[in-house]
């Protein structure tokens, strides 16, 4: 990596370790209230230049790094799977109520899937990184969905990987049907545990 690339990338990172401490927070501070970690796991990453470069190819973007600043809001990223779709909701709440988030944009695949059937919650928030000779907003993108969403999604992504670029007619329809499968798991799972916890308060 060039100096100027490092440089480039060093502020999602520091961005991504910001929204981290804040989710490790929120999960740590949600399970001593006694009640039930809502947040099973968390994954950041940050974009690789080689999947900088073909969004921006894609987006017809300039491969300058003031346009892939402006143009590309997900360098960052972080993955929140939760237990159940109610908590998906609270804790992207609990997050963009924090007076230093400010949030940009809301994708919600849960209320709306893809026609493939993804599902997930997206939300492009911008947070501040204390430099030491100024303050930057770095957008970082927060993926929520359940564990059976990830499920899917992991092995749809792989299958995508494989077949790149047609995925057989059959197996798109197959994904499709075991993407309302999960959806109906996380019905039943989230009624399941109503009954016998009552609603997460
Ligand atoms: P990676 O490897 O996660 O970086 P926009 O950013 O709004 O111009 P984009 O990028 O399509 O358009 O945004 P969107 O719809 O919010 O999706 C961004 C990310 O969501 C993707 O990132 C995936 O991680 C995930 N995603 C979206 N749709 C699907 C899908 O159909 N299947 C799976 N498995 N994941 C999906 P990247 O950049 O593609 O990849």
């Amino acid at each position: 990596m060039t100096d100027e690339l490092t440089h480039f990338m060093l502020v999602y990172k520091f961005g991504l370790a910001e929204i981290g401490t804040k989710i490790n927070i929120l999960a740590e501070e949600l399970a001593h209230r006694g009640r039930g970690n809502p947040i099973e796991h968390v994954l950041p990453r940050l974009k690789t230049p080689a999947s900088i470069s073909a969004k921006a190819q894609r987006i017809g973007c300039a491969l300058a790094f003031d346009d892939l600043r402006a143009r590309i809001r997900d360098i960052a990223g972080i993955r929140i799977v939760c237990s159940f779709v109610s908590d998906v909701y609270t804790v992207a709440d609990m997050l963009i109520r924090q007076p230093d988030i400010t949030l940009l944009q809301t994708k919600d695949y849960i209320a709306q899937p893809k026609v493939n059937g993804y599902r997930s919650l997206h939300l492009i928030v911008e947070i501040p990184v204390f430099l030491s000779e100024r303050v930057v907003q770095v957008p970082v993108e927060i993926q929520l969905r359940t564990a059976a969403m990830d499920f899917w999604a992991s092995l749809e992504h792989k299958i995508h990987y494989k077949y790149d670029p047609r995925v057989p007619e059959s197996l798109r329809d197959e994904l499709a049907a075991a993407a309302e499968d999960a959806a109906r798991l996380d019905r039943r799972m989230e009624r399941l545990h109503r009954e016998i916890h009552g609603p997460r308060r």
